[in-house]
């Protein structure tokens, strides 16, 4: 017997398959989880580096990336438990990976609250990958151009939330956080934008705020 051709579909539907296992896994053990998307050197590390040691809850970090370990050895260094996937060229993690990574974690309902999924730095490819998360997080950053969620929609149609990270970088550059805003309301009216430093820590209380209104909602299922 010829075995079927693999089709993209048949990928995506495997992959939707493991992804509502990861929900289910994550739903069960009343954990929040976020996947964090954005252009490499947006500053997703940073965050997390810096919202770890200020978030009251229970943390844990997957990381991905094309190759190494920095990242998850930067998680480690604040203390909290961090996996990487290393996906060897991929250029977004996939719920398998997702699921594999998340075996190596504690994820009992007594011991976590919050799971942050850090996926390979890229603006595209991740945007269209369920990993069974609770909620897409787009981060963009002001010296990346304020044009950049009206020339890269997919993500932001998605996002539960837009960052936009490096405001202290604002006298320096030419940068309308108004513009981006609206931008990202054009695409999703629903969506909610904070704008913050994750080098200074302005603004961050938002970001800690609807971290802790999300895990609250999973606690009380
Ligand atoms: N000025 C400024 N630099 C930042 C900020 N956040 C991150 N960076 C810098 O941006 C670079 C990339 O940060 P990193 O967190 O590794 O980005 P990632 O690739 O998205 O994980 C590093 O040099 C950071 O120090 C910020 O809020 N302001
Ligand atoms: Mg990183």
């Amino acid at each position: 017997v010829t075995p079927e051709p693999k089709t993209p579909g048949k990928v995506v539907s495997k992959n939707a398959e493991i992804a509502a296992a990861n929900r289910e896994l994550f739903r069960s053990n009343g954990l929040f989880v976020v996947n964090l998307i954005g252009s490499p050197g947006c500053g997703k590390t940073t965050l997390l580096e810096k919202t770890l040691p200020r978030l009251p809850l229970r943390a844990a970090v997957i990381e991905g990336d094309i190759r190494t370990t920095f990242d998850a050895d930067r998680i480690k260094a604040t203390g909290a438990p961090a996996v990487q996937i290393e996906t060897q060229g991929a250029c977004h993690l996939d719920a398998a990976m997702v699921a594999k990574a998340a075996g190596e974690l504690d994820l009992d309902l007594d011991s976590l609250d919050v799971l942050f999924i850090e996926n390979v730095g890229n603006l595209v490819c991740p945007a269209g990958v369920d990993l069974g998360e609770d909620a897409k997080i787009a981060i963009i950053s002001v010296p990346e151009g304020d044009e950049k969620p009206a020339k890269y929609p997919a993500l932001f149609v998605r996002a539960a939330v837009v960052i936009v990270n490096k405001i202290d970088l604002l006298p320096y550059v030419t940068y309308s956080l108004e513009r981006a805003a609206a931008d990202c309301r054009k695409l999703n009216n629903a969506v909610e934008v904070i704008a913050l430093s994750a080098t200074t820590g302005e603004g961050l209380e938002g970001w800690l705020q609807y971290l802790q209104d999300g895990a609250r909602g999973r606690k009380l299922r």
